[in-house]
């Protein structure tokens, strides 16, 4: 008990009115900053920029604007396989369930999901977690929405949003982690991760992951190269992101993008290639980047799965599998876990 009240005490509570409130941490942790990490990651034999660093403002419009491309298949198909869930699944839930979203949802996404609760609860209770305070603008137009929605938003890591919630009640948790975001882990980094969840989750919470499948490589290929050259647009802006942020030089002109999918370790692989023997100032980071002709930064992997690597996955880290539902075409997956 005396654990619990401790470690709420770590978040600041906001509340905003009776159906909308925030818990923040009050220090943040020790997490090392974007100058620091640019500084580690662009100072390595091979070069990377991580993918979380795509969503500044301007990046998180391109990103909205890839899930309308005709190429980019991923959002529009998981979208059909929720809207199925409609009847399947209250099946799964009994009067105690809340929404609990990794990333805010502003999408169209969450709201089949908050359809599918509204007409089983009378008051319905989400909890996105996500680190950028953009939460506040989704939330607005949800609660405008949806008259018996309560939101509790909680600005945090998802690691960290969890363990919060662990000690917070004891209403049941549906845990939504929808678009594949789980793609950009390594195996590693994904069976720590998915290990993670479960360890916060309590017994007969659920957990809903969406991921993306192996399929025909041309279609991978061009999801992530479309004909308008708006995932192009999406990668390299991570490198004015770097110019504004952190003072930097990089000139857009000297960079393509780069992405193929690899077979192997089924996932399409994304780079910035240099087109010049270059050198880039990149001042808050402290660093002289000396790039040569052809050289790649690297920038994401989307891993993509097949049925029964997702079936693998979710065994090893000990949650019982529920359900998967597929498209038509089975080009995505959504599944569906209990703890055990
Ligand atoms: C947000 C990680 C799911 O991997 O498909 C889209 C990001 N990158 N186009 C994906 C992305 C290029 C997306 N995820």
């Amino acid at each position: 008990m005396s654990n619990t009240l401790q470690k709420n005490l770590n978040y600041k509570k906001y509340v905003i009115d009776n159906r909308l409130q925030y818990f923040k941490p009050h220090a943040s942790r020790i997490e090392k900053t974007f100058a620091e990490e640019i500084s580690f990651s662009l100072n390595r034999h091979c070069k990377f920029i991580s993918p979380k660093f795509f969503y500044d403002k301007k990046g998180s419009d391109l990103f909205e604007k890839i899930c309308m491309l005709p190429e980019y298949y991923p959002t529009k198909t998981e979208i059909t396989i929720l809207k199925k869930l409609q009847n399947e699944l209250p099946s799964y839930l009994d009067k105690n369930f809340r929404v609990v979203e990794l990333g805010s949802g502003a999408s169209v996404k969450t709201r089949i999901i908050l359809d599918i609760f509204s007409q089983i609860y009378d008051v319905v209770e989400y909890f996105p977690i996500d680190i950028s305070e953009i939460l506040a603008e989704s939330s607005e137009s949800l609660l405008k929405d949806y008259d018996h929605l309560h939101i509790t938003g909680i600005i945090d890591t998802y690691e960290g949003g969890l363990e919060f919630l662990k000690n917070y009640d004891e209403k049941k948790n549906l845990i939504l982690f929808l678009g594949s975001s789980f793609g950009n882990f390594s195996p590693v980094d994904g069976h720590e991760f998915l290990q993670k969840i479960n360890s916060t989750m309590k017994k007969g919470d659920l957990f809903l992951i969406g991921l993306d499948l192996v399929k025909d490589r041309q279609i991978l290929e061009s999801a992530y190269d479309d004909s308008q050259g708006i995932t192009a647009e999406f990668n390299l802006n991570v490198l004015s992101r770097i110019n504004d942020e952190l003072d930097a030089d990089f000139n857009l002109n000297n960079f393509s993008h780069h992405s193929l999918y690899n077979e192997h370790d089924q996932r399409i692989e994304m780079y910035l290639k240099s087109l010049v023997n270059q050198s880039v100032v990149i001042s808050k980071s402290d660093l002289l980047l000396n790039l040569e002709k052809d050289e790649l930064i690297h920038t994401e992997y989307s891993h993509k799965y097949k049925l029964s690597d997702i079936h693998k996955l979710l065994d090893d880290v000990g949650f019982d599998i529920k359900h998967t539902w597929l498209d038509d075409k089975n080009y995505f997956s959504l599944t569906l876990a209990s703890k055990i």
